[in-house]
């Protein structure tokens, strides 16, 4: 007995599989077999897998429905999933016959796996976190879909002006046509804004006028691995109820006509390409309140489907919501009961209380999302009402627990006063669910401490618990590094799909750390891998990369929290210690390739400074003919999953270098790790898990604890000293800087004022030990063996970071579901 039983497609050999590719061809494509190129091909492969797919994705789907099990709905407004054709094919385990079989066909299954374009629909960790749970959910063979929306346009494509500015380009990425989603014309929900709500008694309001618009469902299929589930995301696209105004067209007025159809379109067009900063626009709360209510309006067809009575809601239905994004499922849970299901208010609010679970991404102020009472109030009438009546209940009971502590009710009020009034939507988050989680052990406490201390104090501690985040080992193993993935198979001599699906396996590889044969195998995937990169920078960008260089590599979005100026600064300041070095002294240095790669939100300008001073630095580095053996730098424009699946497998360092308290979590310090790149991080988010785990002296830490990082920050306020005095090496960087060796000194002056002055997240706090940490990386590369010791203990201690294991937290502690079996 197999896992392949029972499961469709598994069994294909290649004949029919090259038949069914043809088949594609000659049909879907409408196109000749002999007139195809690779965009073509991929596009019948992709059809051929599809087959497979749909027919385990509806039986799955007819079963869970008939045994009507308790589910869980992942709310996210991001899901960056990636490619797909790669990882469908692993996960059927039919990668190697269609290797066989396209090959037949006279092309190359990595040429047509890299046509596909990536499903970019997030903007970093919390959308790609998404897509990793859902991978985990439909593994595990757990009853969980995802709920999302389907922009027009994923994140912006990133280009690199010849000035080093980023500049930003639509993501059309369904020009080609998606053959991964089946588009429910017939799934429609409508979704009001504007109107007027007009209250009854009983609590009970009825809400009318405004302006109406369509939710069309479109469904992506998630397969798990090596097993026949196969999961749904669902996610709506906006369409306008009418067609046109009938009046305006016969009048001649064509732009009337269409405008009310326009703005019911616009509302998916494109995602907020906002990471970690909240931007308070009306279109994004359209988003939010589109999104949510179709969303419900399903879970609640699809619950009353089952013929249970409403009070049994929680039973079946468990609602995670994926950062304070889809907060207005909660009073919109409240509208569908008591508006519209006729149920009392207290009743109705037990339900709801009972059916929310919410997880905090991020303790940042700027980050924390509010939305003017005016601005909800005229979009969302109804919604208002039942947010001020949910405040007032819980206000009066906050009032009863601590009777007269007004400060303490002004600060756990959903509505911030003041004009305009706000609503905070992470109160009405925490109100509104059962319990609050944080993605890593000190997220968590900083939760408990911080944002939400006055929440713990009324509910107790119990309710706010931690998740540390997970990453797929499927895609960020399997898939980005199959020569690593082959070599812990034979190593541990347990079939593949064992270890893929419980990591704690990999620890079997301690015993080999020391193996010289094993450690020479090991360092020579590694090398292959930045083969790999080096070639990919070459055909993309035409630059030659040293590959017998240790490659250390940034990548992640753009903001100052994440400090890619503290690496910047300490790449200056190594190419001037380079500099002043003998020919001869030189040569005894390590050659070192610093690679960053993300992008800036569109609006943040000193994110952008950065990446324009990080191009420039590179351009005079690797230009210089004193130094160019031993360092060089390279700026890899538009970051994608795609881009992170070459990278990642090619690191010996990765930087992971926060002000510390301010990375909630961080999940590809996790994929680094688990490729056997080593961490040069700060004392934050799952850095701290990750010591824990594979040993604090396989780590590099450095920098100031969380704990100093307010004194520190008091002190600079208001007692503020030079840099000059505080760093002086820092200082040298920085007028190197400015005196323009790396190009017009004065277009930094912005960038580098933030350091000098305020500096909020503490650049020259950490700068000296920083350069310490790295001079600690040189020496521990030296030598040859113990690094790869390093690399392979890490690698084997990376268990715990499996989302498999963050997704049955969720199932056990929170969602209350069960994993299904689909026969
Ligand atoms: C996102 C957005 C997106 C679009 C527009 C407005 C807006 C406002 C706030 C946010 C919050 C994003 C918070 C976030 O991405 N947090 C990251 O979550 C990761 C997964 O838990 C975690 O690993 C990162 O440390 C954390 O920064």
């Amino acid at each position: 007995k197999t896992w392949k039983e029972g499961i469709r497609g598994v069994d294909s050999d290649v004949p029919s599989i090259t038949k069914s590719i043809v088949n594609h061809v000659q049909t879907s494509l409408a196109r000749q077999a002999y007139n195809v190129d690779n965009v073509g091909a991929y596009q019948a492969v992709a059809l051929s897998v599809r087959d497979d797919l749909i027919a385990n994705w509806n039986e799955t789907q007819l079963y869970t429905t008939n045994k009507t099990p308790k589910r869980a709905y992942y709310l996210s407004l991001e899901f960056l999933m990636g490619r797909t054709l790669d990882n469908a094919l692993l996960n059927l385990g039919l990668k190697q016959k269609y290797n066989e079989g396209v090959e037949k066909l006279g092309f190359n299954l990595e040429d047509i796996v890299d046509c596909e374009r990536d499903a970019a629909l997030g903007n970093g960790g919390l959308g790609r976190l998404a897509a990793c749970y859902l991978d985990s959910s439909a593994t595990q063979e757990l009853p969980v879909w995802g709920y999302g929306l389907r922009y027009k346009y994923g994140i912006f494509q990133q280009l690199i002006a010849p000035d080093g500015s980023q500049l930003e380009a639509p993501d059309p990425w369904l020009n080609n046509q998606n053959p991964w989603e089946l588009p429910r014309l017939d799934v429609t929900i409508e979704v009001r804004f504007y109107g007027h709500a007009e209250r009854l008694d009983k609590g009970k309001a009825i809400w009318s006028g405004g302006q109406e618009v369509l939710a069309v469902a479109y469904d992506v299929m998630i397969p798990g691995y090596h097993t026949k589930n196969t999961n749904n995301l669902r996610l709506w696209e906006s369409k306008p109820k009418r067609g046109f105004d009938l009046d305006s067209f016969n009048a001649g007025d064509y732009d009337r006509a269409v405008a009310s159809s326009t703005s019911a379109e616009n509302i998916t067009s494109v995602l907020y390409p906002n990471d970690n900063t909240y931007i308070g626009k009306e279109l994004r709360l359209k988003q939010q309140y589109f999104w949510t209510a179709a969303s419900l309006s399903d879970i609640m067809r699809r619950f009353k489907n089952t013929g249970k009575n409403i009070s049994e809601f929680p039973d079946f239905v468990a609602i995670q919501l994926n950062d304070t994004h889809p907060t207005l499922a909660v009073p919109e849970l409240m509208r569908l009961l008591v508006d519209e299901e006729d149920v009392p208010w207290d009743k109705a609010w037990k339900i709801v209380t009972n059916t929310f679970f919410f997880t905090n991404h991020t303790v940042l102020p700027e980050a924390l999302e509010k939305w003017p009472v005016p601005l909800m109030q005229n979009l969302l009438p109804r919604h208002m009402q039942i947010i001020f009546d949910i405040n007032l209940q819980f206000l009066q009971s906050v009032e009863r627990k601590f009777p007269g502590d007004r400060d303490r009710l002004a600060r756990m009020s959903i509505i911030q006063e003041g004009t305009p009034q706000y609503v905070r939507m992470a109160n009405l988050a925490c109100i509104g669910s059962r319990k609050v989680n944080g993605v890593a052990e000190l997220h968590s406490e900083l939760v408990r401490t911080t944002i939400m201390k006055d929440f713990v104090d009324y509910y107790g501690v119990s309710k706010f618990q931690n998740v540390t985040n997970g990453i797929t080992p499927r895609r960020w193993l399997d898939q980005c590094n199959p020569l690593l993935s082959d070599l812990i198979t034979e190593t541990l001599k347990i079939k593949k799909e064992v270890w893929l699906r419980d990591l704690y396996k990999l620890e079997g590889l301690l015993k080999f750390a020391d193996d010289p044969t094993f450690q020479k195998k090991w360092a020579a995937v590694k090398q292959s891998n930045k083969e790999r990169l080096a070639h990919h920078v070459e055909t993309q960008f035409g630059i030659k990369v040293n590959t017998s260089a240790m490659f250390d590599v940034q990548v992640k979005r753009l903001h100052e929290y994440k400090r890619q100026t503290l690496n910047i600064l300490g790449v200056v300041h190594r190419y001037l210690t380079l500099k002043a070095m003998s020919p001869a002294e030189r040569k005894k240095v390590n050659p070192r390739v610093v690679f960053f790669a993300g992008k800036a939100a569109p609006g943040y300008y000193i994110a952008k400074l950065t990446i324009k001073l990080i191009v420039n630095v590179a351009r005079v580095i690797n230009e210089d003919p004193d130094t160019k053996e031993y360092l060089s730098m390279f700026f890899l424009p538009d970051y994608s999953v795609s881009l992170a699946e070459i990278l990642i497998p090619a690191s010996e360092v990765s930087q992971h270098i926060s002000t510390a308290g301010t990375e909630a979590s961080g999940t590809s310090n996790m994929k680094f790790c688990l490729n056997g790149g080593l961490l040069l991080g700060t004392v934050d988010g799952a850095n701290i898990e990750i010591a824990e785990e594979v040993g604090e002296s396989n780590v590099f830490f450095f920098g100031h604890l969380t704990p100093a990082v307010e004194e520190l920050r008091y002190k600079h306020t208001y007692h503020p000293v030079p840099v000059e005095e505080k760093c002086p090496p820092l200082a040298k960087v920085l007028n190197e800087i400015s005196s323009g060796r790396f190009g017009d000194g004065s277009v930094y002056e912005p960038l580098l004022n933030t350091i000098r002055q305020v500096d909020y997240y503490l650049v020259t706090e950490d700068f000296d030990s920083y350069i310490r940490a790295l001079e600690m990386v040189d020496t521990a590369y030296q030598d040859r063996n113990g690094w790869i010791k390093k690399s392979i203990c890490t690698t084997a201690k990376m268990g715990k970071f499996s989302s498999d294991r963050a997704i049955m937290n969720y199932a056990e502690e929170y969602w209350n579901i069960e994993q299904i079996k689909v026969p």
